[in-house]
């Protein structure tokens, strides 16, 4: 099992099998010079799982690209339309529908247009992923005895939060949980979203699970921003969703009033 956080590179011919015995093998996976074509990703992917429904068309107003494609980032749009799905801030690492009843297994990526790339490291939205597993056994490290002590809040406090404009049946559970093929008593899957400790700190009686939530991000973040990952146009990244988390370097949104034309979409499969 890879636990150096990083992506395990895959030849573009590979099978949808691979990937899943990859993906099985604990890797997250990259595949370059993938076509940049929504119904080739989707082809492929659909042998993983079924795919959610690009979760845009549960938010009112918003566009749907492709059926079951969630397209982030920014993208001129038709005239006097333009997305912006996601604002150009850091995009602290987290797991897709953290909230939802219904979870994805698998989260993948596909980078069409990387957009801006010159600024400082760390300032290009170059893409942060981590293996939950990886802050953990740092963590451990760090103070055992503080560890186990956030462990079990985390593993066994139930909790539900919403997505910010997405309305779906939220999942009840604590936001770190067994898995059925477990390596280790650390291979365990999370459910967090970038913004968990704030919401948590809103609700009541919630504050010891907002520190061991803030301190297993803070751990993932630190671990990811070692190793950024500037995805090239046609990257196509698959991950286990309970496994890994994924976030986002900030970028530059605009340039002399030109928006970053820098687009991804994503897909998410059960
Ligand atoms: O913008 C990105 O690179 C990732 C976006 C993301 O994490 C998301 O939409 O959930
Ligand atoms: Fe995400």
């Amino acid at each position: 099992m890879e636990i150096d956080g990083r992506l395990r590179r895959l030849r573009n011919n590979s099978t949808a099998n691979a990937v899943a015995n990859a993906i099985k093998d604990g890797a997250g996976i990259c595949i370059p010079s993938f076509p940049i074509n929504a119904a080739t990703m989707l082809g492929f992917l659909k042998d993983l799982g079924e795919p959610l429904a690009d979760y845009a068309r549960l938010i009112p107003g918003e566009i749907s690209v492709a059926p079951d494609l969630n397209v982030v980032k920014l993208r001129k749009g038709p005239p006097g339309k333009v997305r912006t799905h996601h604002r150009s801030g850091e995009l602290v690492p987290h797991t897709a529908r953290s909230w939802a009843k219904q979870r994805p297994r698998y989260f993948a990526m596909l980078m069409v247009e990387p957009g801006w790339r010159d600024g400082p490291t760390h300032s290009n939205g170059e893409s942060l992923y981590v293996p939950w597993r990886l802050a953990l056994d740092r963590m451990r490290r760090e103070s055992a005895l503080k560890f186990g002590a956030a462990f079990e809040i985390l593993m066994d406090t139930p909790v539900f939060f919403e997505a910010d404009k997405v309305r779906e049946a939220v999942n009840a559970g604590p936001v770190g949980y067994q898995l059925p093929d477990s390596r280790d008593e650390l291979d365990v899957g999370f459910r967090i979203k970038q913004d968990l400790p704030a919401v948590l700190r809103r609700c009541a009686n919630a504050n010891l699970l907002a520190d061991a939530v803030e301190w297993l991000q803070t751990t993932a973040r630190a671990a990811a921003m070692e190793l950024p990952t500037v995805l090239e146009c046609g990257d196509l990244v698959v991950l286990d969703n309970n496994r890994w988390a994924h976030g986002r370097c900030a970028f530059e949104i605009t340039r002399n009033h030109f928006l970053n034309p820098s687009l991804l979409i994503l897909q998410f499969s059960r």
